[in-house]
């Protein structure tokens, strides 16, 4: 598959995914988005796969969706071809763990993009924001509803309202990522990280996302009962055997990922 705007390497059952349009800050164009659904797609069926980290440049991760390719669009226009939801939408189902590494401006949709994944880790140049505000319109791919459940109402508002950024010191302070760490290390600790979780049972770490990720949709005791029904489900998998069986018999376990 010929990638125009993305770099995609494997490192063992981790795919490492770069945003590549550096002249334009990693801007989010129609064509990017489409090549990353794609992308995306494919890893998903990729068996060999289980886990990726999402990354950019080493000074921005992306600026945003591409404001020149979109600001003589219509109204009509963009609300009856569902402008680009498809493709944005693709990440945020992904059903594989996903790390986000962010140096330097993740911004708009390039936060967006970052807020789709199940960790962020960021590097001490990482620059959150939601500057939408400062060219006429809104957060467009979940950014307003994503930031308030990870950071909360007081922040999301501060971000969405004065289009300011955030620093990675702060992000860390409120949550927004898991870890922060040097520009220098950022690329090996979220590889670390993604391929510590690769080595896990494949349909475990799956469940265990969607477990997470159901908290964001539903009540507190719906949240536990698809929880206990998913704990329940793991009792199914070969993988939970071995992983318990070698516990006991004190040794490593050998998952299969099935
Ligand atoms: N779009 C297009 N081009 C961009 C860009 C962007 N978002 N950001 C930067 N560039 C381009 C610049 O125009 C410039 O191009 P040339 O002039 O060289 O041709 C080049 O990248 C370098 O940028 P700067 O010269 O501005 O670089 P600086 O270091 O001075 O400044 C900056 C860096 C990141 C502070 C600045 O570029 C900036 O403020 N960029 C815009 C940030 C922004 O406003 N982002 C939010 C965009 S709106 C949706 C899905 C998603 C969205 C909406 C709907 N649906 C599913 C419906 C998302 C919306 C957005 O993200």
């Amino acid at each position: 598959m010929k990638l125009d705007y993305l770099q995609l390497e494997q490192f063992g059952a981790v795919a490492l995914l770069r945003l590549s349009r550096p002249e334009a800050l990693n801007a989010l164009c129609v064509e990017l988005m489409e090549e990353l659904a794609g992308v995306l797609e494919r890893l998903e069926q990729d068996r060999s796969v289980r886990a990726l980290v999402l990354t950019g440049g080493d000074t921005v991760f992306a600026a945003g969706a591409d404001i020149k390719a979109m600001r003589d669009r219509s109204y009509m226009d963009v609300y009856t071809s569902d402008f680009v939801t498809v493709n944005w939408e693709r990440l945020a189902s992904f059903r594989k763990p996903s790390i986000a590494a962010v140096a330097g401006y993740a911004l708009g949709g390039g936060c967006e993009l970052a807020l789709m994944c199940d960790m962020i880790i960021a590097g001490e140049s990482a620059r959150f924001g939601q500057p939408e505000i400062k060219i006429g319109t809104i957060p467009g791919a979940g950014g307003s509803q994503r930031l308030a459940r990870s950071i909360g109402k007081a922040k999301t508002m501060d971000l969405v309202l004065t289009g300011r950024t955030m620093d990675a010191e702060e992000a860390e302070r409120c949550g927004l990522v898991s870890r922060r760490v040097s520009d220098a290390t950022l690329l090996d600790e979220a590889l670390q990280a993604a391929s510590r979780i690769a080595g896990y049972s494949g349909p475990v770490t799956m469940m265990a996302k969607e477990a997470v990720n159901h908290a964001f949709e539903t009540s507190l005791s719906e949240g536990v009962r698809v929880e206990r029904r998913l704990f329940h489900s793991t009792f199914a998998i070969d993988d939970q055997k071995e992983g318990m069986a070698a516990f006991a018999e004190k040794r490593a376990p050998q998952f299969m990922h099935r």
